[in-house]
C-alpha cells in the first residue's frame, strides 16, 4: 500500500523525499482554494510564482496577473486573492500569473515530485480519488504561515487521511495528527478555526466571507496539475484518460 505523510510547513520540505511521489500543495486560506475556483470557472491556466517581480515579468505575455502579501492585493496587479474574484468573467479562458505570501511559493518549492497536484476543502473528494487512482506515495505540503505550522492546512491533510483510510497506510506521526485533528474539528471546523492565527489575521482585514467559502467540502470536481510552469484543471472525465 502507498504511504500518505504530511509536511507541516515549507521549511520542513527538506526532510522529505519528493522524487516518486504525488504532492498535493495546500493553502486554504485562500491561495490553493482561489486557484480550485478560478480554474473551476473558466481560466484556463494559473502559473505559480514566489515573487512580485516574477508575476509582473509574466504580464508581459499578456496574461493576467494576481498578487497578494499579508492578506492584502498587492498594488498594480489584476486580482488579489479573494476567492470570489476568480469567479469573474473576465477570467474565463484566460492564463493568470499568480503569487502570494506562502502558497504559490510552496508550490515551486514541489516542483521535484513526480507530480504536484493543488488541493482545497472545495476539491478535496476529487483530490482524494485522483490519489487513490495513482497508487503512488503522497506528500501533503502545508503552505503554513511564512514557514510556521497552521490548523486550516492541516485539517485538509486529515481530511484527506480519512477519505483515504484503507488504500493508503500512515505510518507517521504527522498524519496521524492530521487525522486526529481532523476527526476533532470536521463538524464545525469554522467554529474550530475561530480563534486560528490567519482566521484572526483575515477577520481584522475584514476579510469574512472567504473564511466560510474556503471551509466547504466538495464544492468543485476539478484537480489542478502542475505542467511544467502551469497549472492546468483535470475534471473527473480527463483524469480517467491520463491513467
Ligand atoms: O499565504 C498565502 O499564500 C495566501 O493564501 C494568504 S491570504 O489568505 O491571501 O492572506
Amino acid at each position: 500500500m502507498p504511504l500518505l505523510d504530511v509536511c507541516f510547513t515549507p521549511e520542513l520540505i527538506h526532510l522529505y523525499e519528493l522524487k516518486g511521489r504525488v504532492v498535493v500543495v495546500v493553502d486554504i486560506l485562500r491561495a490553493t482554494s482561489s486557484m480550485v475556483t478560478g480554474l473551476a470557472h473558466g481560466l484556463e491556466k494559473i502559473i505559480p510564482v514566489s515573487t512580485l517581480a516574477e508575476c509582473q515579468e509574466w504580464a508581459k505575455h499578456g496574461y493576467l496577473t494576481a498578487a497578494e502579501r499579508d492578506g492584502q492585493k498587492a498594488e498594480g496587479f489584476d486580482l488579489g486573492n479573494s476567492p470570489f474574484s476568480y469567479m469573474e468573467d473576465f477570467v474565463k479562458g484566460k492564463t493568470l500569473a499568480m503569487t502570494t505570501t506562502n502558497g504559490t511559493h510552496a508550490i515551486r518549492l514541489s516542483e521535484a515530485a513526480d507530480q504536484v497536484v493543488v488541493g482545497a476543502f472545495l476539491n478535496v473528494s476529487s483530490v482524494a480519488a485522483y490519489l487513490a487512482k495513482q497508487q503512488k506515495d503522497v506528500l501533503v505540503v502545508c503552505a503554513g504561515w511564512k514557514g510556521k505550522f497552521n490548523l486550516e492546512d492541516t485539517l485538509f491533510a486529515g481530511a484527506l487521511a480519512h477519505k483515504l483510510q484503507g488504500s493508503f497506510t500512515f505510518e507517521n506521526d504527522a498524519t496521524l495528527a492530521s487525522s486526529h485533528l481532523y476527526a476533532a474539528a470536521q463538524n464545525d471546523l469554522m467554529h474550530f478555526l475561530s480563534t486560528a492565527s490567519h482566521v484572526q489575521r483575515l477577520q481584522n482585514l475584514h476579510i469574512i466571507k472567504d473564511i466560510a467559502f474556503c471551509l466547504q467540502p466538495d464544492v468543485y470536481d476539478i484537480v489542478p496539475i502542475l505542467e511544467g510552469d502551469f497549472l492546468v484543471p483535470y475534471t473527473p472525465e480527463s483524469v480517467k484518460n491520463l491513467a
